[in-house]
């Protein structure tokens, strides 16, 4: 049992690293690691189920710092307690270029970093897919192999960003008692006392959406040690206010927004130091407290020994099948099944819409890859995430495979990072991709993480037709395809979408999005062919009759108008080749050989794509002629619509014999 003075200590180690490699790299954020230094330590030293020598330990407790400002906190507990990869040379090397200490936590970067945080209210949102993912592993594997609880720090802004209450929604609903989440409650933001801005009743909002909420001191260790053991054995999430005081031991800023984002300044360290009696120069921990905290790292080998135990004793098949999950592997006959799915597809030649043959595609690989969790934000009818293998999941059910995530876009993306970081799932979810906007920050998360992640975005187009504008995508395509590392896929047909689905499982280190379509497309690829075309982003669909005189790109829907203009053109007797599109980000990266062959030398080079022009000039040249959108949509059918803006095979094979009269 830790004595009073010793858990004193111990948190100071925490705060002293942290002002002083804030103060060193003269630039980050002292505050919150001093004044949350108390409840890490005790989490830490008494509650975590961890073991720095095994990072990954698939059963680990998570720790998750949602307020990422405060990053110093958790790189000052990696180091004491023991990761090999965080030296005190990183710690001194905070915020440089090239350490694994980065401003804000960044996944991959060093071990024991759970997720990336930094953009507040995200890592609090993650927290619903990590506690429901351990609840999903535990169902399929049991108690001896999955039994783990996730611990959050948020701050102020996390619980005032929208996010936040969408995610404490969803896992109030769910019933996740084995999230727990500290609010550092010390009434500071950046423009000073939360006050100004907020007057919300924290624990009375929590309780309200199915939490136990409570205050505490912050800076008591018994308080807050019997806090976490009553959250421990909730039937609800909880949520535990800590009382903390921002800077805590800084003379003069203590409790003031001049200790949240700066370094203190000689002065104030000094302050500091003879405030809590600690004469060890910046980076030195003294021998029994860096001991203690070794110590305290080493608390978990026998639970993880005990695990590793119990795993070698599993059934063998139940063994092989968690540890195939749990390293992100497919199972091994998933690329015959596509390849025998893609061979009937190109057979029968459906006519339908993308999102239908997304849901037949699905209903495939939920048969052949039991780890799959989809989902919507209550549009499961209209995105076609759901197949006969994917139940509700409820709280009183975590053994099935589908999310109702409820009108909550940005809290359903978030928590399919957080579902995807956990590991041994693969999580989905839909909503129309005019949506995306509403989402798009987790998106980018998963993109910078580089997580698997899988968005369901249907709708994608002018072709959804009466809903009009409001709903009707148009920059949507240019905008994810900014997203660096984000696979953004626009099927053609449903052999396309197959393939398209089957690369968003293959790349474990890159999200995907699908945008699909609302109406009925025919099959294109009626030639059955072994490989995956899509995986070259681009590909030539139908060749010239002869030497060609106009390249068409085009991408999802507008690829069978495509076709169609180059029916006209061919019949006119201009050669024109028809290229498919799926892929911006694959095309990019194929060899300069495949792209320059791909993208030909036809005189006239067009694209068509129900969507703003930005991104395609890569493809078509600047004065490449472009049939899409050039502002918003408008209502009507969608009969009406593709004519009214001018996307029509007849306009494109008009533009284009236009062109090569004028030369
Ligand atoms: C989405 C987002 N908006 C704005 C910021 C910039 N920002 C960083 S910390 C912060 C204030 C956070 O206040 P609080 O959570 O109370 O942290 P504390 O001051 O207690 O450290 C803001 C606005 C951000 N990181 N993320």
């Amino acid at each position: 049992m830790t004595s009073r003075e010793q858990h004193d200590r111990m948190a100071n180690a925490i705060r002293f690293l942290s002002m002083d490699a804030v103060e060193k790299a003269n630039s980050g954020h002292p505050g919150l690691p001093m004044g949350c230094a108390d409840i890490a330590t005790v989490l830490f030293t008494r509650f975590l189920k961890y073991d720095p020598k095994a990072p990954h330990w698939a059963d680990r407790d998570r720790f998750i710092l949602s307020a990422g400002h405060g990053s110093m906190l958790l790189y000052s507990l990696l180091h004491l307690t023991g990761y090999e990869d965080m030296t005190i040379d990183q710690i001194k090397h905070f915020r440089q270029l090239g350490s694994k200490t980065a401003g804000h936590p960044e996944y991959g970067h060093a071990t024991g970093i759970e997720t990336t945080t930094g953009p507040l209210g995200q890592g609090l949102a993650n927290s619903v897919g990590f506690a429901l993912g351990e609840r999903i592993m535990n169902a399929a594997f049991g108690n001896d192999l999955v039994d783990h609880y996730t611990y959050v720090l948020a701050g102020d802004g996390c619980l005032m960003e929208g996010v936040s209450q969408e995610a404490i929604a969803l896992a109030g609903h769910l019933k996740l008692n084995k999230l727990i989440v500290f609010w550092d409650n010390n009434n500071i933001s950046i423009d000073g006392p939360v006050s100004l801005a907020d007057n919300t009743d924290q624990v009375a909002r929590f309780q309200a959406s199915g939490w136990n909420a409570s205050h505490i001191d912050g800076t008591d260790s018994e308080a807050i040690a019997y806090a976490i053991e009553a959250a421990r054995h909730s039937d609800k999430p909880t949520m535990i206010a800590c009382k903390t005081t921002i800077g805590f031991g800084a003379p003069t800023k203590a409790g003031t927004n001049k200790a949240h984002g700066s370094p203190l300044g000689p002065d104030e360290i000094a302050g500091a130091r003879k405030f809590f009696n600690w004469d060890s120069p910046p980076f030195e921990i003294p021998a029994d407290i860096l001991d203690a905290w070794r110590t305290a790292g080493k608390a978990g080998v026998k639970a993880r020994t005990d695990w590793e135990g119990r795993l070698a004793k599993a059934d063998p098949k139940l063994k092989a099948e968690f540890e195939r999950r749990t390293s992100g592997k497919l199972p091994a006959n998933f690329d015959s099944v596509i390849a025998d799915y893609k061979k009937k597809l190109s057979a029968d030649k459906p006519k339908v819409a993308t999102r239908k043959s997304s849901e037949m595609a699905l209903e495939v690989i939920n048969g052949a890859v039991p780890e799959t969790i989809g989902g919507s934000a209550d549009l499961t009818g209209s995105n076609n995430t759901k197949t006969s293998q994917t139940k509700n999941i409820t709280p009183d059910d975590y053994g099935q495979r589908y999310v109702h995530y409820g009108i909550r876009e940005h809290g359903m993306a978030a928590a399919i990072n957080g579902l995807t970081l956990h590991g041994g799932l693969i999580a989905y979810g839909g909503t129309f991709m005019c949506f995306s906007d509403y989402a798009r920050p987790s998106m980018r998360l998963a993109s910078l993480m580089g997580i698997r992640s899988i968005f369901v975005m249907t709708h994608d187009s002018i072709g959804l037709g009466e809903d009009g504008p409001t709903h009707q995508p148009v920059e949507h395509m240019a905008a994810l395809r900014a997203i660096p590392n984000h696979n953004v896929f626009r099927p053609a047909d449903a052999v396309e979408t197959a393939e398209c689905w089957q690369i968003a499982l293959e790349s474990e280190k890159t999200p995907s999005t699908l945008a699909l379509t609302r109406q009925n497309l025919p099959t294109v690829r009626t030639e059955f062919t072994e490989k995956n075309l899509s995986s070259q982003g681009a590909y030539e669909l139908a060749a010239a009759s002869g030497e060609a005189a106009v390249t068409i790109f085009a991408t999802g829907s507008e690829v069978e108008i495509a076709l169609g203009a180059r029916d006209l053109l061919e019949k006119h007797g201009h050669p024109t080749r028809v290229v498919s599109v799926p892929c911006f980000e694959l095309f990019d990266k194929q060899s300069d050989a495949y792209r320059k062959k791909t993208i030909g030398d036809a005189p006239i080079k067009m694209a068509i794509e129900a969507g703003i022009r930005q991104g395609w000039d890569h493809l078509i040249g600047s004065d490449g002629i472009f049939i899409g959108m050039t502002g918003f949509g408008a209502s009507g059918t969608i009969e009406q619509l593709y004519p009214h803006f001018g996307i029509t095979a007849e306009a494109a094979a008009k533009a284009a014999e236009a062109r090569l009269q004028g030369r």
